[in-house]
């Protein structure tokens, strides 16, 4: 994966020095790299060769970053660690983090479509899914809903889910489902996938909440930062303890999401644990 996404700025000349650089600057720092890694499995779940969706992978991961650039300027989260590094905009200032997040969402959309060796209509397809994903209807719409729950007391948890389904989910079931779709899936398979990686959101979602609290430097950004915020968390309106088994429910669902693959999916299972078990 690492190899795959040093290859992005590869035969793009003419990128403005300090844009080239801001984008590196977040898309190399250490993250998880979780949702290329879905794309990767969720092809591989269903028989194809992970080489086949690298640029998948490379796009997904370019859009999950830009979101994170733009989730952390003072105008959304106004966080200042993420990644282990200080934000963004607090290295290139607003300006230039607001316009390397536009570049590294174009630039995954371009990435794709030049550089997918699948040269059918799926890859269009793929396209248009992850658009939607990203899109009004999905993490930035989820964003959206974000900010208007900020500092609301009244929160309650079906809002609070739905929110999540679209902020954190869409992208991830996107990567799970899309990887598999690009190489041939069946409908009921990409189905499967788009379900437990709908599964994972939430569980992933409710662990983030729980890192938030009990979480230490390792998490790489700034700790008890949603309680800051006033942010309505899933600890906050459930306890740790209940957040906790409900993470683990979401966990367990994603893997029964799962019971017509064999053991070619075992990766896709054990990322489900690892979506609650995680330290960071
Ligand atoms: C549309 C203007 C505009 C901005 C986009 C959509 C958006 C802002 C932000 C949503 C992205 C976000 C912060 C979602 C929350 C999900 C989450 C817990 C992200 C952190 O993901 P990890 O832990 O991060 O996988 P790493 O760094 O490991 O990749």
């Amino acid at each position: 994966m690492e190899t795959a996404l040093a290859q992005v700025f590869e035969n793009a000349p003419g990128i403005p020095k300090v844009l080239k650089e801001a984008m590196a600057y977040s898309l190399y720092a250490e993250g998880k790299r979780l949702r290329p890694i879905l794309a990767g499995a969720g092809c591989e779940a269903v028989g194809g060769d992970r080489d086949l969706v690298a640029p998948l992978a490379c796009a997904i991961e370019m859009i999950h970053t830009y979101s994170l650039i733009h989730d952390d300027l003072p105008a959304m989260d106004n966080d200042s660690l993420r990644r282990g590094r200080p934000t963004n905009h607090k290295v290139y200032g607003e300006a230039i983090a607001i316009l390397a997040g536009d570049s590294l969402l174009t630039q995954a959309f371009t990435w794709l479509a030049q550089q997918s060796p699948i040269k059918t209509a799926l890859t269009l397809e793929v396209i248009a899914d992850l658009g939607h994903a990203a899109g009004m209807a999905g993490m930035a719409g989820g964003q959206v809903i974000d900010l208007q729950c900020e500092g609301k007391s009244d929160v309650m948890l079906e809002e609070l889910e739905q929110l999540h389904r679209l902020k954190t989910g869409t992208l991830l079931e996107a990567s799970a489902s899309l990887g598999a779709k690009l190489v041939g899936a069946s409908i009921a398979q990409v189905r499967a996938l788009k379900n437990y990686g709908a599964a994972i959101g939430l569980a992933f979602q409710i662990a983030d909440d729980i890192l938030d609290i009990e979480g230490g430097k390792e998490i790489g950004k700034d700790v008890g930062s949603d309680v800051a915020k006033g942010k309505t968390t899933y600890p906050a309106l459930l306890g740790l303890e209940r957040s906790k088994s409900l993470a683990r429910e979401w966990a367990e669902k994603a893997v029964a999401c799962l019971h017509d693959f064999d053991a070619k999916a075992d990766p896709l299972r054990q990322i489900a644990t690892y979506t609650v078990e995680r330290r960071v």
